[in-house]
């Protein structure tokens, strides 16, 4: 798909513009066989969503915000989609947060993670930031996980105090949350496990989260006694419940 036929009067242009930086990615080789499958049940619940921003996501990303800024030690934990959808975006927020991003992934090769790597760090140089990109050589565990999902960057994800996941898988989110850490997940679907066990989920479209915590960020919000389940519950109930604001294309 060429960028000429993404019309932008289309009523879907910002979904489908999602969709060709996801195809894109995947002719560079950044992503999981099963990403567009992830990405695909992700605008199931983006459209039941009305593509949209809705009130508890956006007391959900204000909490993130205050979180990443009161955190000694944040880390953005990006995978394959993620990086696909909103790498410049993660990049500026690891920017005004003095912050690394460490690349973890869940379907792990050396040829995925050498994509990965090199896109960040041209996007790095091309936005003039100097943005820390973790996750190359991995030195540390996750503890209470097997195989190649475990291996993660002492400095980064083993270390950090607060920690961002989009689109986290829900063992790795539980093993993260057992660690004691403020896992702050990204993740349109309110019923995933992903979004049941983190500290704080934001029900939402990574690359508007993503958009909404640049401006966030430098207000410097205050933690509050956040309420995971009220908001969860919150998405659940705009979903189900009202027809007013949906739309039809
Ligand atoms: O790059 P890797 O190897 O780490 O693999 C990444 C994927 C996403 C393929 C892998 O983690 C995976 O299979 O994820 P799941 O278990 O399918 O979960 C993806 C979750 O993300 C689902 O709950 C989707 O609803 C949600 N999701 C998909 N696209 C978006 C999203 N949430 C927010 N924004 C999106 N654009």
């Amino acid at each position: 798909m060429s960028e000429e036929v993404v019309d932008p009067s289309h009523p879907r242009y910002q979904s489908l513009m999602m969709r060709k930086r996801i195809s894109e990615a995947g002719v560079k080789g950044m992503l999981a066989d099963s990403a567009l499958i992830a990405h695909g049940r992700g605008e199931a619940f983006d459209y039941l969503l009305g593509e949209q921003t809705i009130p508890s996501a956006l007391e959900a990303t204000r909490e993130v915000a205050a979180r990443l800024v009161a955190a000694k030690k944040p880390v953005l934990s990006l995978n394959g989609n993620a990086i696909a959808l909103a790498a410049r975006e993660f990049l500026t927020i690891a920017s005004q947060l003095g912050c690394p991003i460490e690349i973890n992934i869940f379907y792990r090769t050396p040829q995925r993670m050498g994509a990965l790597l090199a896109h960040l760090k041209l996007l790095n140089s091309d936005l003039g930031l100097d943005v820390e990109i973790l996750g190359g050589i991995p030195d540390a565990k996750i503890p209470g996980l097997e195989g190649p999902r475990a291996a993660c960057q002492k400095d980064g994800i083993l270390e950090a105090d607060a920690i961002l996941v989009p689109l986290e898988d829900g063992d790795r989110c539980e093993a993260l949350v057992a660690m004691g850490k403020d896992v702050l997940v990204i993740d349109l679907n309110p019923l995933s496990r992903s979004a049941r066990r983190g500290t704080v989920a934001v029900v939402d479209e990574v690359s508007r989260v993503a958009t909404n915590l640049i401006q966030l960020i430098p207000e410097k919000p205050e933690i509050t006694n956040w309420d995971n389940d009220k908001a969860l519950q919150s998405a659940l109930d705009h979903i189900v419940g009202d027809m007013s604001d949906k739309f039809e294309s």
